[in-house]
């Protein structure tokens, strides 16, 4: 009885070892553990052993058909790997898999979007227009003088004498106010170009400026959105305030300071020990703005700002070199 299992031990193994295929693989099964298989015939004889016997020979038996059992299975995942193997030409299955990085919007436009999105809710909608711009609606038509030091080649890229690359967004408000009437409630977010660079500065950064005009439009009305909008990107315990200054397209011009963020007022060395971070340019539009796009300045009024990206990102963050925004550093761009 022992020498026939072994026997049929032996050739079981080399059968569906050998099998070619899930057909050769099954025939092999068929003809070891089927209800007619040498395995099932030598079952059926056991009774005819002695009572001493049986149960050494019935548990040698059972061992065997699990053995034979698992190596049919086996042979099935080995055909099965092949086949996937032929069909895929130089794939290799047992190699492990490639890892899949999940990608995420750069910290420059996470701020861009949120700051979209707080003029969004207070009625503003999204202007655009070129990077490469006329000379008229960079600087001429915003009543930038001829001899005013940005126009200058150290400050300005020129492609040629009328076209350069825009240096603020505003051209996109004096393009839409040409093709729309008052009232207008719009923001211009974008690349601008400066000959600049170094820890606060880079020759591309983002700008988001917005304009809005109607009749009776005053300077309370810019004073509210800027505050709003200031305490809703930075801390709404946050104290803003406005302080006189000069900008050719607007008058009266302000520029916006926020306490600052990270002292909260108490002095420290972003806010320079003053508790104040400048964090905007604003103003009334300047009639002769108006009056190089056919506006009726008498009939209406609007307020402009604008304001630089990086910087508010910087604040953010708490970055204080702005090329790590365009090194392109994963472990940086990692942490947003
Ligand atoms: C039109 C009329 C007026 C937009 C304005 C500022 C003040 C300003 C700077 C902030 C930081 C540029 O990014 S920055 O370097 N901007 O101070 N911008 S008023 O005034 C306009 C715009 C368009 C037709």
């Amino acid at each position: 009885m022992f020498e026939m299992l072994e026997e049929i031990r032996a050739y079981g193994l080399t059968s569906i070892g050998s099998a070619d295929g899930l057909e050769a693989l099954e025939k092999a099964r068929v003809e070891l553990l089927g209800r007619k298989g040498r395995l099932t015939s030598l079952l059926k004889g056991l009774g005819q052993l002695t009572t001493e016997d049986r149960p050494k020979a019935g548990q040698a038996l059972n061992m065997l058909k699990q053995e034979l059992e698992a190596a049919c299975e086996n042979k099935k995942a080995e055909i099965a790997r092949q086949g996937i193997a032929v069909r895929i030409k130089g794939f290799d299955p047992s190699l492990p898999g490639r890892q899949m990085h999940s990608g995420a919007l750069h910290p420059i436009t996470q701020v861009l979007d949120e700051v979209c999105s707080i003029f969004g809710r207070m009625g503003f909608s999204i202007a655009t227009g070129p990077e490469v711009e006329l000379d008229f609606y960079n600087f001429e038509a915003l009543n930038i003088p001829a001899d005013h030091p940005v126009r200058d080649m150290q400050d300005t890229f020129y492609i040629d004498d009328k076209v350069l690359l825009r240096t603020h967004t505003s051209p996109i408000q004096v393009r839409t106010m040409e093709k729309t009437s008052p009232p207008l409630r719009i923001i211009a977010p974008g690349k601008v170009y400066r000959c600049d660079s170094d820890v606060t500065h880079t020759p591309m950064f983002h700008q988001v400026e917005g304009l809005m005009v109607d009749r009776d439009v005053s300077f309370s009305d810019l004073k509210g959105i800027l505050t709003f909008f200031l305490q809703e990107f930075f801390n709404a315990e946050a104290a803003v305030r406005f302080r006189p200054s000069f900008f050719p397209f607007t008058e009266p011009s302000a520029e916006v300071d926020i306490q600052c963020v990270i002292c909260r007022g108490v002095g420290c060395r972003v806010c320079s020990q003053t508790g104040w971070l400048e964090v905007l340019g604003a103003g009334m539009v300047h009639p002769e703005v108006f009056r190089h796009v056919g506006y009726d300045a008498e009939e209406f009024t609007g307020f402009a700002f604008g304001l630089g990206i990086e910087r508010f990102s910087m604040l953010r963050y708490g970055i204080d070199d702005i090329r790590l925004f365009y090194e392109n550093d994963l472990r940086f761009l990692r942490q947003f």
